[in-house]
């Protein structure tokens, strides 16, 4: 059926009933974008979200990369439960987890016939455990598919970098995938070849990365073995590495890559941020991101466990920009995954539920300007009716087209989620969404690629209709899916810092909140002091602050934050290597260090006479041989000249958690302080600070 033409229609309310009669014709599927995904990637793309675990020699000699020469006797975890991997794994909505069966060290988690330096050598379960059966059995009590990391790289094998490790490498990998049952996922490091042990040569063993692993073999034994599981590697071919391991993908992101211009462990990552529109392969992005800084467990990271903002903004920018979040554990020495991680998890999953609750799209009238030969099979209806095997399509030659969700009454969202039908390639280009507010229609969001699945986070809007236009695609758009929420705000506590001059800045993680503060120590409420814009605060004292959603009339709880007197007129005394005046810069991310051996001191001229009485030390919290002072002494002085030791002793378990270190002494009266570091946290460990201050009376 054609359209009316307009001077047939008479009245003006005869318009709905007409334009929303279907055509009696079938119309043709839309003709399919290349490349696609292969039945194995569809499956992959409804997980989205699952765990890592890494656990292995490492989590033992805490460290992140060994070296290959380490003792199995060393691997003994005295709790291990891969129950409790699984319980945790699946509470938090997750839908897999893949294990480190070897890491670079070559050390095996399950009793490979292969090597000796495997469990089998351990003192755990007398050598006769496997944590690889554990866990994939604990996988299928919990419902959860189980996927294994191999690391090509072995600095412990005698015959890497030779012909011959091939095969070693491959009967292993034959027997992951022969005796655990289903595996979904095979994951191969780019990390490969450099400096180890192997077998006591101990030497530096280069490979051409390209050629050496012959990976057109190996991935077909994987095929052979297992049809089903996806490779995973920078270079796919089924998922490919999204060339950061901070945790986010780039907004405008393509499945498809020129999968041939690349290889584990190639040069161009950044390419892999966001895919190729011209890309040869179906090759979707992982995000892998460890919920700590380090991969592997280390105690002295237990206060670094990422927070629920710092874990919403990652699943926002991984699954909400068309990739999957695939989110570490670092299983600790009980062979656990540690109670601060849990916590952490658990409040991402509760988030999450809040966030996606209640879809406002659901049961709401959706129109379109083009449905695909006028046909019902292709109706905007199919949108939002809960099955992403439907679509809303356009007829071939219409590539600009909108869709339109009547709320018919004004409701509040911030959150709109698209799919496209992926069966037919990933085709947009640009969308936008537009809110129609008080009558006129607001921009919302101007946007690029869509894919498996996109979700925008924008502040509130109140609209009575929600309209979204695709501007540009390579083919005509196939959409499946339309979701709008209104998500409650995450109210955690403010982030409250001063500078060295002695300005305040405050920050609330979400859009559209207050924040509320006192300076007098009393518990912020509405009724406190009002934040608009940074303010001084040079003088001793406690800043209380809260986040305030005025919409919902709930508060954060209270970021409580002391400060001591300002730094503004302290000065480093003497030269030192390195960039000293990051001691007193304020800034906790940032840390001097020198290559000097201890003792060391350094001198500050605090610019006037303080009464002290004590100090504060925050030692450097970044990674990779951070500079921490174990053993210190503490002096004071008037002139520079002639000084007195106030205190000194031992930062006792920096090493362990390397947080802020509080130590009081008499009051006494100074304009210079010495801290003489002694000796460093780790043996032949670095010396250094992120921060140093005082405490006054
Ligand atoms: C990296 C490895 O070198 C890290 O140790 C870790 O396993 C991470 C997932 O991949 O390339």
């Amino acid at each position: 059926m054609g359209l009316l033409k307009m001077p047939e229609i008479m009245n003006i309310r005869f318009i709905v009933p007409v334009l929303i009669l279907f055509s009696c014709t079938v119309a043709e599927p839309p003709e399919v974008v290349h490349p696609l995904p292969s039945e194995r990637q569809l499956a992959w793309h409804e997980l989205e979200y699952y765990a890592f675990v890494h656990f292995n020699m490492n989590t033992f000699t805490n460290m992140e990369w060994g070296y290959g020469d380490e003792s199995p006797e060393l691997f003994n975890p005295t709790e291990l439960d891969t129950r409790q991997w699984a319980r945790v794994c699946r509470d938090a909505g997750m839908k897999g987890i893949i294990l480190t069966a070897k890491h670079h060290d070559g050390f095996c988690l399950w009793p490979s016939a292969y090597t000796e330096h495997s469990v089998k050598n351990s003192p755990w379960k007398n050598g006769q455990g496997d944590v690889v059966r554990e866990l994939a059995d604990a996988c299928k009590e919990y419902g959860l598919k189980f996927g294994v990391y191999l690391s090509p790289w072995d600095r412990n094998h005698p015959d890497y970098g030779k012909p011959e490790y091939l095969d070693y490498f491959r009967n292993q990998l034959r027997e992951l995938l022969t005796n655990y049952g289903e595996v979904f996922e095979v994951w191969f490091d780019g990390a490969n070849g450099g400096t180890g042990w192997y077998g006591g040569a101990d030497e530096e063993r280069r490979i051409d990365r390209e050629t050496y692993y012959d990976w057109e073999n190996t991935y077909k034994l994987v095929r052979e073995l297992q049809p089903m599981a996806c490779l995973f590697s920078d270079a796919g071919p089924d998922i490919r590495w999204v060339g950061n391991e901070e945790g986010w993908a780039k907004e405008t992101n393509w499945a498809p890559l020129r999968r041939d211009e690349f290889y584990p462990g190639s040069p161009r990552y950044v390419e892999l941020q966001s895919g190729h529109e011209d890309g040869t392969h179906w090759v979707p992005a992982e995000v892998d991101v460890s919920i700590r800084p380090g991969w592997y467990y280390h105690p002295y990271e237990d206060h670094r466990v990422k927070t629920l903002p710092q874990l919403l903004d990652i699943y926002y920018h991984s699954i909400g920009r068309n990739a999957s979040f695939l989110l570490n554990f670092p299983v600790d020495t009980r062979g656990l995954i540690h109670e601060n991680d849990v916590e952490q998890v658990m409040k991402l999953a509760e988030a999450l539920k809040a966030d996606f609750a209640n879809d406002l799209a659901e049961g709401k009238r959706i129109t379109a300007t083009n449905i695909r030969g006028n046909s019902r099979k292709y109706k905007a209806g199919n949108l939002n009716d809960g099955n992403h095997q439907t679509s809303w399509a356009t007829d071939d030659n219409i590539i600009e087209a909108s869709v339109e969700i009547n709320f018919k009454k004004p409701v509040a969202f911030n959150r709109f989620l698209v799919q496209e039908d992926i069966r037919y390639g990933q085709r947009v280009k640009k969308f936008k969404v537009e809110a129609l507010v008080d009558g006129e229609w607001q921009l919302v969001a101007s946007e690029t690629t869509i894919g498996w699945k996109r979700i925008l986070r924008f502040p509130d809007v109140t609209a009575t209709r929600l309209k979204m236009t695709i501007e540009d695609a390579k083919a005509s758009p196939v959409i499946s899916n339309i979701e709008v929420y209104h998500a409650p705000k995450v109210l955690v506590e403010p982030k409250v810092t001063r500078n060295k001059n002695g300005k305040v800045e405050m920050k609330a993680f979400d859009t559209g909140l207050q924040i509320f503060y006192t300076l007098d120590g009393s518990a912020p409420d509405r009724n406190s002091l009002n934040y608009e814009e940074p303010f001084m605060f040079k003088h001793k004292g406690e800043v209380k602050a809260v986040a305030y959603d005025p919409a919902s009339g709930q508060s954060s709880d209270i970021a409580e934050v002391s400060f001591d007197v300002v730094k503004e007129n302290w000065r480093i005394a003497g030269s030192y290597d390195g960039d000293a005046e990051r001691m007193i810069d304020e800034n906790e991310n940032t840390a001097w260090v020198t290559a000097q051996k201890p003792p060391v001191e350094v001198v500050i001229d605090l610019g006037e006479n303080l009464e002290l009485s004590g100090f504060t030390y925050l030692p450097d919290q970044r990674r990779g041989n951070p500079g921490v002072i174990y053993g210190y002494e503490f002096s004071v002085s008037d002139n520079g000249t002639n000084w007195s030791v106030v205190s000194e002793g031992e930062f006792s378990n920096i090493r362990n958690s390397p947080v802020w270190q509080k130590v009081n002494f008499e009051k006494v009266s100074a304009k210079f302080i010495k801290l003489k570091a002694v000796s460093p946290a780790e043996e032949n460990g670095r010396i250094g600070a992120a921060e140093i201050g005082v405490i006054t009376e």
